[in-house]
């Protein structure tokens, strides 16, 4: 939607999160990634330090700047026991915001208190979003890697409705890849549903932090979710911001019913 690669970047980076520091810069390789060779870094967070309390790891991000994208960041931390009664976790923030006042209520547990022991815990920089490494943590992902684009019912069982975390759902099922349909089912309007579901996508991220739909533009209308659902192709190499526009922003806001995608082109997973 008319988004430079600048602002791209810049617009998630301010997703970009973890507590590493706003210092944390994810650019793009010189060497393009879809036809050279580069070497992605693995990257323990703290260094010999691990992940620990008191530790500056704003500090420590600057030093350890600039990282790339697919690089992969590890963080090792103990497991909980009689000594350690508050071990860590790792969270993901959606925004700047949560980040600078450490509000966890729209965070992502990315890791958790068990996941920092032997080999620690990985994630890799994606555009300036940290992605968990999957498989590993999550057990058996919804989407697995095929060559065939995949066809993704929104939200599970829960479909798109009213109260359902969204952005954690897209977090555990994702990665999401170019060419995948994402499905939208929600009910009719009807005596029972006054209220009904729709969907906007949205042309940034900050009109998706805010649940802004002035700019946003109706894909889906309040009858398109019966039957087999609507249907949404994420055709293209660039993030999609998705949000129920019914009641003003009020699904949104309050109701959660909204999240973003950048999904991955087939051809650079690895
Ligand atoms: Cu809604």
């Amino acid at each position: 939607m008319g988004l430079t690669y600048t602002q791209l970047l810049i617009l998630l980076l301010s997703a970009c999160a973890s507590m590493l520091g706003g210092r944390v810069v994810t650019e793009a390789r010189k060497e393009p990634t879809c036809t050279g060779t580069p070497t992605p870094r693995t990257i323990t967070v703290g260094g010999s330090m691990h992940w620990n309390f008191g530790f500056n790891y704003t500090d420590w991000a600057f030093k350890e700047n600039p990282f790339y994208v697919y690089d992969t960041l590890v963080f090792k931390y103990d497991p909980p026991s009689e000594k350690n009664i508050h071990p860590h976790s790792v969270y993901l923030f959606p925004d700047m915001w949560s980040w600078i006042n450490c509000n966890l209520t729209q965070g992502v547990k990315i890791a958790n208190e068990t996941q920092g022991t032997g080999k620690g815990f990985s994630a890799y920089m994606l555009l300036g979003v940290t992605v968990a490494s999957k498989g590993f943590n999550y057990g058996s992902p919804q989407t697995t890697y095929s060559d065939t684009p995949n066809r993704i019912i929104v939200g599970g069982s829960a479909y798109w409705s009213f109260g359902f975390n969204y952005s954690v759902w897209a977090f555990k099922n994702g990665p999401f890849y170019v060419n995948d349909t994402l499905v939208f089912k929600y009910d009719l309007p009807s005596e029972n549903n006054t209220h009904p579901h729709n969907v906007y996508l949205l042309p940034d991220m900050r009109s998706f932090l805010t649940c802004n739909l002035s700019k946003g533009v109706k894909i889906a209308n309040e009858s398109q979710g019966a039957g087999e659902g609507f249907e949404f192709v994420l055709n293209k190499w660039r993030p999609y911001y998705f949000a129920c526009g019914a009641s003003d922003g009020y699904h949104c806001n309050v109701g959660r019913m909204k999240f973003f995608v950048l999904p991955l082109l087939r051809r650079w997973h690895y």
